[in-house]
């Protein structure tokens, strides 16, 4: 059994203080560094938002649109972010906390300005691949836990997407290591992965 850990955007972008803030989003980051110090993994990878400065899922590139209403990119409905996790920025940094040296994969997402990509995976069109599905694949992996930021968009993706494209692993979501954007589509989004199949844990299970 090959065990890994999958960190999502525990960027300060969506940590208080950053673009696009989760409540609470700064409490994962004790949650990570005890999975990774103590959890038993063979591998850790941490996804990465990580957007051209002109990215299409910006309110901001659509004349009178405003953040948190949807609008549409690419012909598709899409909701309409704060310009966030822009490349090279301090808000795209992973949190300063976060122990990155102990992190073997770094997967960015997000890059292409047509497209958003909550998932780890692969864009929201689910055409373009991230290469990070091959990358567990060639390791291994046959026990995914995932963990991060936001619960109900890129850490839902990301759970989904990894049943989807990595057929055999068994998929578990730690939840004390979530935090999410909107309450109402953070119950939604668990029931969702629990319906499909991800098993949802907590650290205190994995640590003691
Ligand atoms: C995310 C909205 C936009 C996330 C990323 O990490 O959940 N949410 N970009
Ligand atoms: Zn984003």
């Amino acid at each position: 059994m090959t065990r890994a850990l999958l960190l999502i955007d525990i960027q300060n972008g969506f940590c208080p203080g950053g673009n696009l803030p989760v409540p609470e989003g700064d409490a994962v980051v004790p949650v990570a560094n005890a999975l990774m110090a103590h959890g038993g993994y063979d591998l850790i990878a941490a996804s990465q938002d990580w957007h051209p400065h002109n990215h299409g899922s910006f309110a901001s590139q659509h004349p009178g649109r405003h953040p948190f209403e949807m609008g549409e990119l690419s012909g598709k409905p899409q909701m309409m972010w704060p310009d966030h996790c822009v490349q090279g920025t301090a808000d795209a940094a992973f949190h300063p906390d976060l122990d990155v040296e102990r992190i073997g994969i770094i997967q960015q997402k997000g890059t292409n300005p047509a497209v958003d990509s909550y998932s780890a995976f692969r864009d929201n069109d689910k055409s373009a691949l991230t290469g990070l599905a091959a990358q567990l694949t060639e390791k291994g992996v046959t026990l995914l836990d995932i963990m991060g930021l936001a619960t109900d968009y890129c850490v839902k993706f990301s759970a989904l997407d990894a049943l989807d494209m990595l057929p055999g692993v068994k998929v578990r979501l730690i939840m004390d290591g979530c935090r999410g954007i909107d309450p109402l589509t953070v119950d939604a989004a668990l029931a969702e992965m629990r319906d499909a199949g991800v098993d949802l844990i907590t650290s205190r299970s994995l640590l003691e």
